[in-house]
């Protein structure tokens, strides 16, 4: 982890306000926690400084020179006085310019280096796909019976390269949990990667970065980085299908509900619910938002969110549906057992 001095950050006050709020998940780029950011981290900072001591050092020489008082000089002499002092200091500036400016872009290399691809062969892999205004993520693996699809939310396990695809359905988006790694485009059509490392457990704020709409501001996702034993518990789970509803029981009711009006759209697995235009729900109630970051996964905005989708995310993919007060209360109550 690249963890900055505290009195450095308080002596920035231009800086994000959520870099320095531990609470409220920030999305911070100063501060990263593992081996796929920390160096860009590093060389942020450095850069930063760098830039920082080359413009305190041009204004003290510039108000140096402006404020040195000197005789007067007899025409002919100035010519002379130019030639022997001015020119040597001109080698002496472009020389360091140079050397600073080559070390940047040697640092920089460097840096890129590192953050390729790790190179472990059985990493684990995962595919996300980019779609105006969520991010479908499909967990790969070489038994196919073990992977599985799941949208918004993304889970690691701790101190383990995870190497991510990405791809987009529609315009371009961009995969960016900063305090994770780096950005990098999902395009239609063409393939990106980059790798996720966590180094400690926590919840990762990422966030598209490439504006793609309307709603491009509510495309967010979390990335959950567990200890190595409570991904495999999150990932067993995951793998299965829906509880179905005992037979004849108001769910069953709720199930067919949900089957005819959402399914067209939304996946649950275990059900006839096949659709592929929305976020897979089969596991709806482990994700901690709704709609891509949009708000915080409550009953009460899980109903807000389905009687009226155009009024939270004005644009979306997803119609309002005209749905009777009881059938809205079904449907929720149908989502709450997606566990
Ligand atoms: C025409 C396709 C379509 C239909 C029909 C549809 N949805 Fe959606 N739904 C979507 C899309 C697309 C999204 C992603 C929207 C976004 O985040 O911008 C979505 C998002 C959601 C989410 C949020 C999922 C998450 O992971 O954040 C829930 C819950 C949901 N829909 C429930 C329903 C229910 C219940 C119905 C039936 C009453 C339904 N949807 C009908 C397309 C559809
Ligand atoms: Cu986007």
């Amino acid at each position: 982890m690249t963890r900055i001095p505290q009195s450095l950050l308080l002596a920035l006050p231009l800086l994000p306000a959520g870099a320095r709020a531990a609470t409220a998940l920030p999305l911070s780029y100063v501060q990263t926690f593992g081996t796929a950011g920390d160096p860009v981290t590093r060389l942020g900072w450095g850069l930063a400084v760098i830039s920082i001591v080359v413009f305190a050092l041009v204004t003290i020489a510039l108000l140096a020179g402006l404020l040195r008082r000197r005789p007067p000089v007899p025409e002919f002499e100035l010519a002379v006085r130019r030639d022997a002092g001015g020119m040597s200091w001109l080698y002496v500036g472009v020389s360091i310019t140079v050397v600073v400016l080559a070390a940047c872009a040697v640092w920089t290399m460097l840096t890129l280096r590192a953050i390729a691809m790790p190179g472990a062969a059985d990493q684990m892999k995962l595919h996300v796909t980019g779609a105006q205004w969520w991010w479908r993520v499909e967990y790969q693996a070489s038994d196919p019976s073990r992977g599985f699809t799941t949208a918004n939310e993304i889970h690691i396990p701790v101190g383990q390269p995870v190497k991510v695809e990405l791809s987009s359905e529609d315009v371009i988006h961009s995969f960016w949990v900063p305090q994770l790694s780096g950005k990098i485009d999902m395009i239609p059509g063409h393939t990106n990667e980059l790798w996720l490392q966590a180094s400690q457990p926590g919840t990762y704020r990422g966030q598209c970065g490439e504006f793609c709409g309307a709603q491009h501001a509510h495309m967010a996702m979390l990335v959950v980085a567990q200890r190595p034993e409570d991904f495999a518990t999150w990932r067993d789970r995951q793998l299965q299908p829906a509880a179905a509803p005992a037979p004849g029981s108001p769910g069953e009711n709720a199930e067919r509900l949900f089957v005819s009006r959402c399914g067209a759209c939304h996946t649950v697995r275990g059900t006839d619910a096949g659709g592929i235009l929305g976020p897979d729900l089969t596991h709806l109630m482990e994700r901690s938002t709704v709609a891509a970051g949009a708000l915080p996964n409550t009953p009460g905005n899980l109903a807000a969110w389905i009687s009226n989708p155009q009024s939270i995310k004005p644009g979306t993919r997803m119609p309002a549906p005209s749905i009777t007060p009881a059938e809205l209360q079904q449907v929720v109550a149908y989502l709450q057992t997606l566990r």
